[in-house]
C-alpha cells in the first residue's frame, strides 16, 4: 500500500506504473530488436564498416524504416570516429541515446489550453479508435474533467454499440443516434448535451473510411463546421489512431490521412501485440505530427503517454 499520499509520491507511483506498462507493451519489439542487434554484432569487437552494414540491416528489419536506420548508424559511426565508443560493449546504451535524440527532434505535442475541448478521433477501421476513446475518457475523467462521448461512427451499427458498452463500464455518458445517421448531427446533439451538462471533454468517434478520401474529408469538415458554430470557444483537436502491428503500412496510412485531414496528434495502438513497435520512431520522425499516446493493451488503463527517453529505453535499452 502507498502510505505516502503526497503528490510527489503519487506521481512517481503513477510514473513507475506507466514505465512497467510500457516495458511490458514493447516486450515483443524489444526482444526482437535485441536479438537482431545481437546477431549483427556477434563476434565483433569494434564498429567497423562490416558491423555498421549488418547493424543497419538489423535496424531496418525492426521496422524502424530505412531512413531512421541509416541516420542511427551514421550517428553511431560519428561517435566512433570521435573515438567515444568504437567498443561495442556499450552499443545499446549509445543506440538508446540516439533513438531518444531522434525522437526529441520531432515536434512536441501541443498542450490543450484550459477550457473545454472537442477531440475528434480518426483512423481506419480496426486501428483501435473506439478502444482508445475509452482509454482517453478514463484518463480525462481521472484528471477531473467531465467527459462525454459521441458515437460518430454511424456507418457500422456495432460501432455505436461498442462505444455504448464502454460508456456503461466507465460510467461515462454516450450520445448516439440510429445507424446511418449523419455524424455531424450526432456531434450537434452531443455539443448541446455537453453544454447543458457542463462537460469539458467531448470525445468523438468517427468512421474510418480512408478509401473514400473525399467523403472522409467532407464528413470531418462538416463536423468541424458544426463545432465552430455550436461551440466557437472550445478547443478542437483531431487525433489519428494507428495500428502499430501493421508496421510500415501504418506509416503509409498516416501519410494518406495527414494529407487528407489536418491532424494534431497521433496515437499508436497494439504495441503490446507486435514486434513492429520500431515503426513509432519512423512515424514520429517523418510526419511532423507528435505522438501523444501509446496503446499497450485492450483495457481502459492500457494507455501510456509518449515520452522519448522511456520509449527508447523500452525499445533498445
Ligand atoms: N492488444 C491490443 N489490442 C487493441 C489495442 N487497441 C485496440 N485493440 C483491439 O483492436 C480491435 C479493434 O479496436 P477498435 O477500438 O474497435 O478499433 P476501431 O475500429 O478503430 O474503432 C479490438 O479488438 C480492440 O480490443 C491495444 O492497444 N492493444
Ligand atoms: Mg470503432
Amino acid at each position: 500500500l502507498n502510505e505516502d499520499p503526497s503528490p510527489e509520491a503519487t506521481k512517481s507511483a503513477g510514473q513507475s506504473g506507466l514505465w512497467s506498462k510500457l516495458k511490458r507493451g514493447l516486450f515483443m519489439t524489444h526482444t526482437e530488436m535485441i536479438d537482431r542487434i545481437g546477431a549483427a554484432i556477434e563476434g565483433r569487437a569494434v564498429l567497423d564498416d562490416a558491423t555498421v552494414a549488418d547493424l543497419e540491416e538489423a535496424l531496418i528489419a525492426s521496422d524502424l524504416g530505412v531512413d531512421i536506420a541509416t541516420t542511427l548508424v551514421e550517428r553511431l559511426r560519428q561517435r566512433a570516429r570521435r573515438g567515444e565508443d568504437h567498443d561495442l560493449t556499450r552499443l545499446r546504451e549509445h543506440l538508446c541515446d540516439e533513438v531518444t535524440r531522434l525522437l526529441s527532434e520531432a515536434p512536441p505535442a501541443r498542450e490543450l489550453p484550459p477550457g473545454p475541448a472537442v477531440l475528434l478521433i480518426v483512423g481506419v477501421n480496426g486501428a483501435g479508435k473506439t478502444t482508445t476513446i475509452a482509454k482517453l475518457a478514463r484518463r480525462e475523467a481521472a484528471l477531473g474533467h467531465k467527459v462525454l462521448l459521441a458515437a460518430g461512427d454511424t456507418f457500422r451499427a456495432a460501432a455505436a454499440e461498442q462505444l455504448a458498452l464502454w460508456g456503461e463500464r466507465l460510467a461515462i455518458d454516450v450520445v448516439r443516434q440510429a445507424a446511418g445517421a449523419d455524424p455531424a448531427a450526432v456531434v450537434f446533439d452531443a455539443l448541446q448535451a455537453a453544454q447543458a451538462r457542463g462537460v469539458d471533454r467531448l470525445i468523438v468517434d468517427t468512421a474510418g473510411r480512408l478509401h473514400t478520401k473525399s467523403n472522409l474529408m467532407a464528413e470531418l469538415a462538416k463536423i468541424g463546421r458544426v463545432v465552430a458554430r455550436e461551440a466557437p470557444h472550445w478547443n478542437k483537436r483531431t487525433w489519428l489512431v494507428l495500428d502499430a502491428t501493421t508496421g510500415q503500412n501504418a506509416l503509409a496510412q498516416a501519410r494518406e490521412f495527414t494529407k487528407a485531414v489536418p491532424v494534431d496528434g497521433l496515437v499508436l495502438t497494439k504495441l503490446d501485440g507486435t514486434a513492429k513497435g520500431g515503426v513509432a520512431v519512423a512515424v514520429a520522425r517523418e510526419l511532423g505530427v507528435p505522438i501523444l499516446y501509446l496503446g499497450v493493451g485492450e483495457g481502459a488503463d492500457d494507455l501510456v503517454e509518449f515520452d522519448p527517453a522511456p520509449f527508447a529505453r523500452a525499445l533498445v535499452g
